[in-house]
């Protein structure tokens, strides 16, 4: 790697802050869209949670190509600017690119946070997964807007070998990095989302639990 190239992919100062929760409603819902949990567009959903008063809403896609993919965001855009709504595109920065989208929720294994910051630039809303403790504190020296911790509960909306963090687990991590907005995921509904707030996360990300059963 040349001088100039690790310059460039050097962590920007200051892209951490609590921003990221000044786009979310007041109820702290970060909701997923999931076409075959809804059986729903990406548009449709984003334009069905519009309804809903939500502000910002991640769309994921694991099933379609590229092009399909390409061509349901950029509905899910034009519904979201109607609506004032902010887009963040799940595991595709290259989509995120192309629609013109708020942001990128990235994993473990996708792109590179410092990569993902450098293509998109710094106005760009980042978020990043983590599924323990560990992976939490190693995201929190990344330049990321928020850090997502999940599954807090059993769940069955995504297939992975990780367990579950639980309630105890989500405090831990809010203790350990303070100064990220913390999103949790995975298995919460109303029932038990206002625990998953009172042991520390910022907001509630979730899929299953906003369609009927
Ligand atoms: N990441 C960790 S758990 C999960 C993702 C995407 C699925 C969340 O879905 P649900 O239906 O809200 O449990
Ligand atoms: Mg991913």
């Amino acid at each position: 790697m040349n001088d100039q190239s690790a310059k460039r992919l050097k962590r920007p100062d200051a892209i951490v802050t609590t921003a990221f929760l000044d786009l979310l409603d007041a109820s702290r819902t970060y909701p997923i869209t999931d076409r075959l949990l809804s059986g729903r567009s990406h548009a449709e959903q984003v334009a069905e949670f519009a309804d809903r008063g939500v502000k910002l809403v991640q769309l994921r896609e694991k099933n379609l190509s590229s092009g399909e993919f390409y061509r349901e965001a950029e509905q899910a855009m034009l519904v979201a600017h109607r609506n004032g709504i902010k887009i963040i595109i799940n595991d595709r920065v290259d989509i995120a690119l192309a629609v013109n989208a708020d942001g990128v929720h990235l994993g473990q294994d996708d792109l590179p946070v410092e990569a993902a910051r450098h293509l998109l630039g710094a106005d760009v809303v980042i978020g990043f997964s983590t599924h323990s403790l560990a992976q939490a504190r190693e995201a929190a020296r990344l330049p990321i807007d928020y850090l997502a911790i999940g599954p807090i509960f059993p769940t069955s909306t995504k297939k992975s070998s990780n367990s579950a963090v639980g309630l105890a687990g989500l405090a831990a991590v809010r203790q350990a990095v303070p100064g990220i907005p913390l999103v949790a995921i995975g298995g919460i509904d109303a029932a038990n989302r206002a625990a998953v707030i009172a042991a520390g996360a910022d907001a509630v990300a979730a899929i299953s639990d906003l369609w009927p059963r």
